[in-house]
């Protein structure tokens, strides 16, 4: 199950774990590790990232205390990302929620909130034939360690459940629903919108939905079978939304 691979830090059967102090970007090696043919599986798991990275290449906040990781997946299944990323969302909450008993939604499309404010992201990037699934989780980070931009939209685990949380408990039982969600996924899905509909935040409340420099402004009425947003806009016609972010509307309380 190895494929061969010798690298350092890896576990001695199945797909190897490998572990980082310091690096940019846990995506970033993950991506190596793909193109150099290591098998499905393989998770790289850093203390603390440098130039961590979210969607349409904005910073991803990573210093000691979080769960930093990338997963290296080779689907073979040609079924919409889209719908594989709200997986993943649900894995994590999930995992979160087993680990920690913190109740954990979703914002669309797949930022994972507790109490109304990103505990954690997800971010799918494509390496060759592979899909690297990154995942990060404010589990022990200091807010007052996060920029002074994102602090006051952030929580951590810690924080939640008033004790720490055990980083490596979570990052396991994350990989364990993660590919749990991926096999469905292959499967052909069935099951992940009702799973993530049941952790929506958004529904109902008023949004700014799209993406950098093309946003929309509605009602937020949950996902539609692929996944895709559905925005009733002002004038009662139903948008949707295929990707983007989604964001209060300007005044309107936040999304909890
Ligand atoms: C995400 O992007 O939420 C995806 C985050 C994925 C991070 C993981 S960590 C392991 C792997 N390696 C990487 O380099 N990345 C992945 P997006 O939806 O674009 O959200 C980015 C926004 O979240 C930023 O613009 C900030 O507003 C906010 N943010 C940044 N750091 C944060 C943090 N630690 N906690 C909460 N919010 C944060």
């Amino acid at each position: 199950m190895n494929g061969g691979a010798s690298l350092p830090g890896t576990a001695k059967t199945g797909p190897p774990i490998v572990r980082i102090g310091e690096v940019e970007s846990t995506n970033d090696v993950a991506r190596v590790l793909a193109l150099a043919g290591v098998p499905e599986g393989a998770v790289v798991v850093a203390r603390r990232q440098t130039r961590g990275r979210g969607r349409w290449g904005r910073a991803w906040a990573a210093p000691p205390g979080g769960v930093w990781c990338s997963v290296l997946l080779r689907p073979t299944a040609t079924h919409p990302w889209g719908l594989l990323s709200l997986a993943v969302a649900v894995g994590a909450a999930e995992a979160i929620e087993k680990t920690t008993g913190v109740k954990t939604g979703i914002r669309w499309p797949n930022d994972l909130v507790v109490d109304g404010r990103k505990v954690a992201g997800v971010l799918l990037e494509g390496a060759g034939d592979a899909v690297i699934v990154g995942i990060g989780i404010n589990a022990n980070v200091p807010l007052d360690a996060l920029p002074e931009d994102v602090a006051p939209r952030a929580t951590s685990l810690h924080l939640a459940t008033g004790q720490p949380v055990d980083s490596d408990g979570l990052r396991e039982a994350v990989v364990g629903r993660l590919m749990h969600w991926y096999r469905i996924w292959s499967a052909g899905g069935r099951g992940t919108t009702e799973a993530w509909r049941r952790r929506d935040v958004s529904r109902g409340t008023r949004v700014t939905a799209g993406s950098p420099g093309r946003t929309v402004e509605g009602i937020a009425e949950g996902i539609d079978g692929d996944g895709a947003l559905l925005l009733r806009l002002a004038s009662g016609e139903i948008r949707r939304v295929l990707t983007g972010d989604l964001i209060p509307a300007s005044g309107a309380r936040g999304a909890d």
